[in-house]
């Protein structure tokens, strides 16, 4: 069971980490919002807590990869690799300008800690998993950790890649699914209904933990305890809220993509720095 102090600090980071991301919305203007705050918790957990890497050396080859399938999250990769020394968090001023480093989809040749460009929605997963087979062999201690969306899984592709990282018994391998329960078009049990997402993974031969994908408490008692079981690739089905910290945002569909008016983006950022200064005082 992590610390208290751990959790907190973690909680603190993932707060500024929100700040990061409409930071990035005031300078582009507009940004998939929604799903990188349900997302970020996890991101943040994983950078700064779990993979092994470096971000003055970002190539390390032994580093542990993360690959954020659902590129359109990006808001929340970008911020956390901010946070954690990759750049200088001035960029994320650059966000929608012409010529920045940080697109609307990662792009592993602008960007120190992209690993994949991803952003067509269903490749993640099979880039994760070919990542996995192959450091087995040649860097063994090296894991990679895989974000998808809720409204990425029907994509069939995905499941060619949770049979393949079956077979090949990579327990080196944890897909996080970002399950906030809505996609671009609304509720993804209307437009494609995965569920049981768990039983799914699990007839594959997945190991699988369902948590709630904002608690982070229940996100690093799942990362520090990993594989799941030896042998196979772990999935963990992360309950989440879709706009997760933005009071008029949170669940509903219409924040998938957000292109503020002032005052609403006023609004979010004195709510978040409130958030901020709270977890400070703690
Ligand atoms: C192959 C492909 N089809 C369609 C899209 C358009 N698209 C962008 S985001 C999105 C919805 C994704 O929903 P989800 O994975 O649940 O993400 P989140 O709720 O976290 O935003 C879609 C369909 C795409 N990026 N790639
Ligand atoms: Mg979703």
């Amino acid at each position: 069971m992590a610390d208290r102090d751990v959790i907190a600090a973690l909680e603190l980071t993932a707060a500024r980490c929100r700040r990061g991301v409409v930071r990035m919305v005031r300078s582009g203007g507009a940004g998939h919002m929604g799903g990188a705050m349900s997302c970020i918790d996890i991101v943040t957990a994983l950078y700064f807590h779990t993979l092994d890497i470096d971000p003055r050396d970002p190539k390390k080859p032994d580093r542990d990869r993360f690959i954020l399938s659902a590129g359109h999250k990006c808001l929340a990769q970008y911020a956390v690799l901010a946070e954690r020394g990759y750049f200088d968090p001035s960029l994320l001023d650059t966000y929608g300008k012409l010529n920045t480093k940080l697109p609307g989809h990662p792009d592993m040749h602008k960007l120190p800690g992209i690993e994949a460009n991803t952003g067509a929605l269903g490749h993640g997963l099979s880039i994760s998993a070919g990542m996995a087979l192959g450091l087995r062999d040649t860097h063994p201690t090296a894991r990679v950790f895989a974000v998808m969306g809720d409204g990425e899984l029907p994509e069939g592709s995905n499941w060619e890649a949770v049979s393949a990282a079956s077979f090949h018994h990579l327990d080196k391998l944890t897909v996080f699914v970002d399950c906030n329960g809505l996609q671009i078009s609304g509720r993804t049990c209307d437009v494609m209904n995965m569920e049981p997402i768990a039983e799914r993974f699990a007839s594959f031969g997945w190991a699988v933990r369902e948590i709630d994908g904002n608690d982070m408490t229940q996100i690093i008692g799942v990362l520090d305890n990993l594989p799941l079981e030896t042998g196979r690739p772990s999935a963990v089905i992360a309950r989440t809220v879709k706009g997760r910290g933005l009071s008029f945002a949170e669940n509903q569909a219409v924040y998938h993509y957000w292109k503020p008016a002032e005052e609403e983006l006023s609004l979010a950022e004195r709510e978040l720095d409130e958030a901020i200064r709270v977890r400070e005082a703690m």
